[in-house]
């Protein structure tokens, strides 16, 4: 069977490498069964020939008006599709859609129509967000990473910038790679568009953004960049419960040793430690 990708190393690589990492999030255990969605922005990579591809399922309304994402075209996990089926076969748990003139819908037109991710209205609000702000970044990543997820069961993690400041604390890579720290977005009903309202404005001041009892959402240049953020973070919370599984609260970096990597690190102080 043919597919978008053949002929187009470019896009193909991109694709390669949303296999790769979705290869780790079920290695990971962060994607039990369907858990989990996807986008790449895959514009650059768009010549006259899929312009011209028509729709082969009837288009669908996203839930929002997204004016950047006007004739914009995105890879998309489908959904219920699983993220280990997804690692060895990328077209055929996931589509290429294009958004429609009213950008408010979007049609699907490659490899196959498989109905993309649930968590859509989130994913196209960060896209149309980036594209407005003349960001670099071109994917999106919803996850469930264990710790993370187990940390935002505790009330005083979801205070504040508690939550940052414990995982900062933990080990110095994490300030330097997540310098804006986590974001918390109270529980919503998965899917919704309050849960997509939300996660953009944490998006906006937080390099990874966490969903109260349920997952992660991160924005990267690429799909291994919002990898990247999550597992920094994540790895973060692992230490912080191996050391309360070692029977008591960890001691964590104090205040002036944050301090200092900010300072000799030139990193953005936009939150207490
Ligand atoms: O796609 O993770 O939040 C499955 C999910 C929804
Ligand atoms: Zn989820």
């Amino acid at each position: 069977m043919s597919s978008i990708l053949d002929g187009r190393p470019g896009l193909a690589a991109v694709i390669d490498q949303v296999a790769e990492v979705t290869g780790y999030l079920w290695q990971k255990g962060w994607a039990e069964r369907n858990g989990g969605n996807i986008t790449v922005n895959i514009t650059e990579f768009v010549d006259d020939e899929i312009k011209a591809m028509p729709a082969i399922a009837p288009a669908k309304q996203i839930g929002k008006v997204l004016p950047y994402l006007k004739g914009k075209y995105f890879y998309a996990k489908g959904t219920g599709k699983r993220m280990r089926d997804l690692a060895r076969w990328p077209m055929q748990n996931g589509a290429v859609i294009r958004i429609c003139d009213d950008c408010a819908s979007y049609e699907i037109i490659a490899d196959e129509p498989v109905m993309p991710t649930s968590e859509l209205p989130s994913h196209l609000a960060l896209q149309n967000y980036l594209l407005e702000t003349g960001s670099t970044y071109k994917a999106t990543l919803h996850t469930h990473p264990i710790e993370l997820v187990a940390m935002s069961h505790i009330r005083r993690f979801l205070k504040g910038d508690e939550m940052t400041r414990v995982l900062w604390s933990m080990i110095p890579e994490t300030l330097a790679f997540a310098p804006l720290g986590i974001g918390i977005v109270p529980y919503y009903i998965p899917g919704s568009i309050e849960l997509a309202d939300a996660t953009l404005e944490q998006i906006k001041t937080h390099d990874v953004v966490l969903w109260e009892k349920h997952g992660t959402v991160a924005v990267g240049t690429d799909i291994m960049d919002a990898f990247d953020q999550t597992d920094v973070l994540c790895k973060a919370a692992n230490i912080y419960m191996c050391a309360r599984n070692m029977g008591s609260e960890p001691d964590g970096m104090t205040e002036a040793d944050i301090k200092e990597i900010q300072d000799v690190f030139k990193l953005p102080k936009v939150r207490p430690c």
